[in-house]
């Protein structure tokens, strides 16, 4: 990769170029070390190195939501749908969560200080239908991403709104993205727009490019199914 600065006019060539390396990288399986880690032993799960910033990914477009545009729809097989504004948004409850980061791409980030709703609050609110098995999210630049209800529904995911005390920087999906850390973190949406609640799976944009369903990262779910 360039160590040029490139000028604005080429971002969108360079994005371009980061997401076909990053399928290409699924089709070669690579960073791929065959082991797994024990989440209780070490905190740097397998093929991980630490990093003290924090990285920004995404596909070119980071886009600029409004406070008065922004809404969250949550819906599908649940009982109560809802669609909040972001005065409606505001009265839910905030919690903090500390957690790790894992991004596919090599690079952990320890101790992330977080500010946001638990996935659990969000569920307990629209209330899924017995039948209900996956959570996709649909975010503001067209990316989705599913879930597993069970792993959105982890006792440590949230909608977040703040980090380090500060809200969520527009580069890293503000005003509110999700955050699984015990997955992956290509599973945490930016920019999120709707929650859907389903009884049908449906790989998102990553896991349609070679991508694993899961994402693990203790199992190295890297790529593949
Ligand atoms: N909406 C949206 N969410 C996204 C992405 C994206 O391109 N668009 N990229 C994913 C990937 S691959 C990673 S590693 C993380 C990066 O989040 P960060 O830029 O805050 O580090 O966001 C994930 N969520
Ligand atoms: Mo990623």
């Amino acid at each position: 990769m360039t160590q040029d600065n490139p000028s604005k006019d080429n971002w969108g060539t360079i994005k371009q170029k980061l997401i076909e390396t990053k399928q290409q990288w699924a089709k070669e399986k690579r960073l791929i070390t065959g082991t797994s880690g024990d989440r209780n032993q070490e905190r740097l799960p397998p093929g991980q190195r630490e990093v003290k910033n924090w990285p920004v990914l995404d596909l070119g477009i980071q886009p600029d939501i409004a406070a008065q545009d922004w809404r969250l729809q949550v819906d599908g097989l649940v009982k109560k749908p809802v669609a909040w504004d972001w005065s409606k948004f505001q009265q839910l409850p905030l919690r903090e969560f500390v957690s790790d980061i894992h991004c596919v791409t090599a690079w952990s980030r320890f101790d992330n200080h977080w500010q946001g709703v638990a996935t659990r609050a969000i569920l307990d609110i629209v209330t899924p239908h017995d039948q209900a098995r996956f959570v996709i999210c649909h975010s503001y630049d067209g990316y989705t991403t599913n879930l597993t209800l069970a792993d959105f529904a982890a006792e440590d995911a949230l909608l977040a709104v703040a980090w380090e005390g500060k809200p969520i920087s527009r580069e890293h999906g503000g005003p509110v993205r999700v955050v699984v850390p015990k997955l992956y973190f290509w599973k945490s949406a930016k920019w999120l727009k709707r929650i859907e609640i389903t009884d049908q799976d449906k790989p998102g944009y990553w896991e349609v490019r070679g991508y694993h369903n899961r994402g693990d990262p203790w199992e190295e779910e890297r790529y593949g199914r």
